[in-house]
């Protein structure tokens, strides 16, 4: 199935006539073509949206509220089509795509349908001054959100909800791996009575389409997740010509695990932490501390809990691990097991390339646990984004402390106690925008989301986002 660009309502081939094979992960066939984007259909795009924003702009907050919670109802209805589309762009288990990848998508619209007719901004009284300041929060204009493959509609709506709430216009390019659900958000933006110029969507590489949104000299602020060295690149483009940024980018998250917590409902969540969407999740705590005093038990039970998971096909119902995302990633996450090899790491289980049944080119890999040797092993230190977890054991809170924090990322962390003492020490000073005390990946869409050192800057969710999406204005009146 061939793909289009959605710029100003319609859906348009790119002008240069130029395609990319899209792949289907769970069989490595070609299945259809998306546009390969260039300079020309992002100022086409950019032209659309610098025209609706005058409009859009002041259109009312209640008709903005209704018009993305439109859009959320219609992606619920379309539950099973969009879910079979994502799983199929992603090989990700359909399961998966049904439960919370589509269901997020259309949280992400009606929560910021509502978030929008509850931001409020500040006034200050100048006692004594005879004066009143109040602050403005107004929308920027057209921005740029590009998004990545791991999450495909569940990120990409994630940005654009709230641009699109607070007023503004968007170019938006999703992952030209995963350009599936993006594509049929158009459709249903129609559907939903989003003015045409609102939101228009240009599929293409990143270095090419990508590249053309971050250069574009009136493009003024730029929401990005991908990974870190993108982000450093966008950086660089961008801080110049002083657009805003919002920079989600890689993690290498601990998942510290006490002698004390609760083992079954630990060792559980540790399973999905570890291999959830085949590992390829941001969030995941693919370095696991373990208590020295329980890590011989913690060793016995996770191993046999992962050689029980069932590698397959997406649309399999059985399949707890479905493929990766593209040959390149599969071939970067292997090269990284044999890394461990070399490192004395010892692979507890997995690392194998497995083949399914009728699918014998679909990149599927076996979930993998590696036993390390020492904290700054690469294995342990770089972003595998793939289905492999390391464990070592610890023997005391410094000691986790620091080796949880010896890493350049700094995006989430997960605590596994009932002690209170501990708890409150180590979420203090846990180098992470984000910990999980006794769960993972428990989400509130009010709070905020995002990463310190190379896990990125500025912040997602709630009304940060909103805040991100304006310029603020102060206006002094002197009475
Ligand atoms: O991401 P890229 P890749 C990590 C993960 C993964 C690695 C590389 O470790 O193995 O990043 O993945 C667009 N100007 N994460 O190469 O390239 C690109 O088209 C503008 C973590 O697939 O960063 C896509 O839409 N845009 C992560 C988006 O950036 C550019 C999720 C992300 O792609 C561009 C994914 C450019 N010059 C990967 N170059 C997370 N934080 O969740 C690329 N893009």
């Amino acid at each position: 199935m061939n793909i289009q660009n959605y710029i100003n309502g319609k859906f348009k081939n790119p002008k240069q006539d130029s395609w990319i094979d899209n792949f289907n992960p769970s069989n490595g066939e070609v299945y259809g073509q998306i546009p390969n984007s260039s300079q020309e259909d992002v100022e086409l795009a950019y032209k659309s949206a610098k025209t609706a924003f005058s409009s859009w702009s002041k259109t009312t907050l209640d008709k903005r509220s209704r018009i993305l919670i439109k859009i959320a109802d219609l992606l619920e209805e379309n539950l099973q089509r969009f879910a079979e589309a994502e799983s199929k762009d992603n090989g990700k288990p359909l399961s998966l795509a049904k439960a919370v990848d589509i269901p997020r998508a259309a949280s992400n619209f009606r929560f910021f349908g509502n978030a929008i007719t509850q931001f409020a901004s500040e006034s200050h009284e100048s006692i004594g001054q005879d004066a009143i300041n109040y602050t403005l929060r107004q929308p920027i204009g057209v921005v740029g959100c590009i998004s990545p493959w791991n999450l495909p509609l569940y990120l990409f709506t994630w940005k654009i909800a709230p641009a699109i709430a607070a007023g503004n216009c968007v170019v938006a390019k999703p992952s030209e791996v995963t350009p599936m659900t993006a594509y049929l958000l158009g459709e249903i933006c129609n559907k939903a009575g989003l003015p045409k110029g609102v939101l228009n969507i240009v599929h293409g590489l990143g270095t090419q389409t990508g590249q053309a949104i971050i250069e574009h000299k009136d493009i003024k602020a730029i929401s990005f997740t991908g990974g870190t060295s993108t982000g450093a690149h966008i950086a660089r483009v961008a801080a110049p010509m002083f657009k805003k940024l919002s920079l989600e980018l890689g993690g290498k998250n601990p998942n510290i695990i006490f002698a004390d917590c609760d083992y079954d409902d630990m060792l559980n969540t540790t399973v999905r932490s570890s291999f959830a969407n085949q590992g390829q999740i941001c969030l995941c705590g693919s370095r696991i501390f373990v208590e020295a005093s329980i890590y011989k038990k913690f060793k016995t039970d996770f191993v046999a809990k992962v050689k029980a998971l069932k590698v397959g096909h997406p649309s399999d119902k059985a399949t707890n691990i479905g493929a990766l995302v593209s040959k390149p990633h599969l071939e970067k996450v292997k090269e990284y097991i044999e890394i461990a090899k070399t490192e004395n790491g010892t692979i507890l289980c997995g690392g194998n390339k497995v083949t399914v049944k009728g699918f014998e080119n679909g990149y599927y890999l076996e979930p993998t646990v590696i036993e390390i040797a020492s904290n700054d092993c690469r294995v342990n230190q770089e972003e595998i984004f793939g289905p492999v977890v390391t464990i070592m054991p610890f023997e005391t809170e410094a000691q986790v402390l620091e080796m949880a924090n010896k890493v350049k990322y700094g995006l989430s962390a997960t605590l596994w106690t009932n002690n209170l003492k501990r708890t409150m020490m180590l979420s203090n000073n846990l180098q992470a925008g984000i910990v999980w005390v006794n769960t993972w990946m428990m989400r509130d869409l009010r709070t905020p989301f995002g990463g310190v050192k190379a896990s990125g800057v500025g912040r997602e969710g709630g009304f940060e986002a909103l805040r991100f999406f304006t310029e603020t204005k102060n206006v002094c009146i002197k009475y």
